[in-house]
């Protein structure tokens, strides 16, 4: 009998908790949906270009939602509190604050991939470029090399056009290649010779960048013998 009445106090928490929840998930459906449009204007991209040029400039795509964990840290980061009382208010502050909610790594094979892409997307009439970041012309001091656009699509739902933002990263196998390894050593604790090891990384970092380029100009190469 007890365990009954606990099971309601229980039941009723959880209810509660997800009616006051419910605005906050269907915020992250709203991404996901954004997710896919922006996904599949990059695969249509993809294959036109297979069309013309008989290779994919897109070696992967890769998508995420971020979680809700590092939505918090990312509001932390930046000095921003959530309300207790207002879960609408909460959402307004996330949506003006955190950019990459929803994101979509593009992993090229050449440098000139990358741009070609990002152009061909912020030309088409329904994408709204909101920021650029091109860290490949510009590389991070610690050598992050990547192009990074948030861009806003309109997304159609039953209740009318919501507007949506995207941030959409283009980087080189290499590039992903060395951004994967440096991120796993910023989540590890406690690290010996971070220094050396962050010294390491800028050199690698700035060889992966030649080795791209070299690489880019061998396919002119090979590409221009054919032709002639
Ligand atoms: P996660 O886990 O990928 O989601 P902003 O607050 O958005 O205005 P921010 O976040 O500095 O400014 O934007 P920026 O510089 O465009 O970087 C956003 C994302 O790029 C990061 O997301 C990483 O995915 C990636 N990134 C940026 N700098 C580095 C870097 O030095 N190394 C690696 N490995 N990735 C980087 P999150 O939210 O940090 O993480």
């Amino acid at each position: 009998m007890n365990s009954g009445m606990t099971d309601n106090i229980i039941g009723s928490d959880i209810d509660a908790f997800f009616d006051r929840a419910q605005p906050f998930f269907g915020l992250m459906t709203y991404y996901g949906c954004a997710l896919r449009e922006v996904e599949t204007k990059l695969q249509v991209l993809n294959d036109e270009f297979k069309l013309s040029h008989d290779r994919n400039p897109i070696e992967s795509i890769k998508s995420r939602i971020k979680s809700v964990k590092s939505i918090m840290k990312k509001l932390e980061s930046k000095g921003i509190s959530l309300d207790a009382d207002s879960m609408e208010e909460n959402i307004s502050r996330i949506e003006k604050s955190i950019f990459d909610i929803a994101g979509v790594r593009v992993i090229c094979a050449f440098p000139e991939d990358i741009y070609r892409l990002a152009e061909q997307l912020k030309r088409q009439d329904d994408i709204t470029l909101v920021r650029e970041k091109d860290y490949i012309r510009s590389p991070k001091p610690n050598g992050y090399r990547s192009l990074h656009l948030i861009v806003e699509i309109p997304v159609f739902f039953s209740s009318g056009k919501r507007s949506i933002k995207v941030e959409v990263q283009f980087r080189t196998i290499a590039m992903d290649f060395w951004a994967s390894l440096e991120h796993k050593m910023k989540y590890k604790k406690n690290i010996r010779n971070q220094d050396y090891i962050a010294e390491e990384l800028l050199k690698c970092s700035e060889i992966i960048s030649g080795t791209d380029y070299r690489m880019q100009e061998i396919r002119w190469l090979i590409e221009s013998a054919e032709d002639g």
